[in-house]
């Protein structure tokens, strides 16, 4: 058992066994089909959320956890770990952040350090993992909060929403009013600036969108000696899988991973939406 216990939301999606392995806790958020609430990966899969949203007419909301359920966890922790670090998604898009940080006040005799990863799904389960490794090595929790901190300057996430329409209902879309309303029929590409989603090209298609992104990816793995990249998908494996075989020929000495948008980010970004994200280590 080590010192520091590592606890995460779940929009990072890293697979149960990982979690298992690495002795990561993971907080979960809520996906609302009308009066229905579902915590993600406890109560609904990845594959049940995209079939429902097929039938439904009214779509989804998302929440935060609450802050009972972060307190209850930090307190179970609390007893056999002097510090817990939880890693959560930018709190740029969510109040998942805030609601961590006020449950920690309201636990004693543990540290309990709150970081905010500044962007989401497997890109965010990059600082996760490196954190539950460290961790697991014995590391003290001001060594794993300064790899955390120094990590920030090599982590780099683009994507594109199939539908865009989901994005700005939900409010998570920032910058884009100039050209809102053509920007709804196109495919332009997305990424986090100061803890929020802007726009960072406005192209047409998505093909157009994808080749941007992976020139953006070949700035980085080009000179990289050792990268790790995740390609994220809505529901759309075989999207996923044609990008990552091409990523894994071009870069043999990367990492190449398959993640997914799960339920949460789901909603917000629709089916079929893709997204490349890395974290270039040397
Ligand atoms: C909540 O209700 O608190 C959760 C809100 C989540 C908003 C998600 C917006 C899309 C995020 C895309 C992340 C892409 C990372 C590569």
């Amino acid at each position: 058992m080590s010192k520091v216990a590592i606890v995460t939301d779940s929009t990072s999606y890293i697979p149960e066994e990982l979690r298992k392995q690495y002795g990561i806790t993971m907080v979960p958020l809520n996906v609302v089909f009308g009066d229905e609430t579902f915590k993600e990966e406890e109560d609904i899969t990845t594959e049940e959320f995209y079939a429902k949203m097929k039938e439904t007419e009214k779509l989804p909301t998302t929440s935060q956890p609450s802050i009972g359920l972060f307190e209850e966890t930090f307190q179970e922790l609390s007893r056999d770990h002097e510090d817990i670090i939880v890693i959560t998604l930018s709190s740029g898009i969510s109040g998942t952040y805030q609601t961590a940080v006020a449950a920690a006040n309201m636990v004693e005799n543990t540290n309990i350090h709150i970081f905010d990863s500044e962007i989401s799904c497997m890109v965010q389960g990059f600082y996760v993992m490196e954190a539950a490794k460290l961790a697991q090595t014995g590391a003290d929790a001001k060594t794993i909060k300064k790899k955390l901190e120094d990590m920030k300057s090599h982590v780099y996430a683009y994507f594109m929403a199939d539908d865009l329409s989901h994005l700005h209902r939900g409010g998570r879309l920032n910058g884009a009013q100039l050209f809102i309303g053509s920007m709804l029929q196109i495919k332009p590409v997305l990424h986090f600036e100061d803890q929020k989603i802007v726009p960072y090209e406005k192209v047409r298609t998505e093909k157009k969108a994808v080749a941007k992104i992976k020139a953006l990816l070949d700035e980085h793995a080009k000179s990289a000696q050792t990268i790790s990249i995740t390609v994220i998908h809505g529901n759309a494996p075989e999207k996923a899988e044609t990008i990552a075989e091409e990523l894994r020929e071009k870069y043999p000495q990367a990492d190449v991973y398959i993640s997914h948008f799960g339920p949460v980010i789901g909603t917000h970004l629709g089916e079929g939406s893709v997204g490349i994200g890395w974290c270039k280590h040397s």
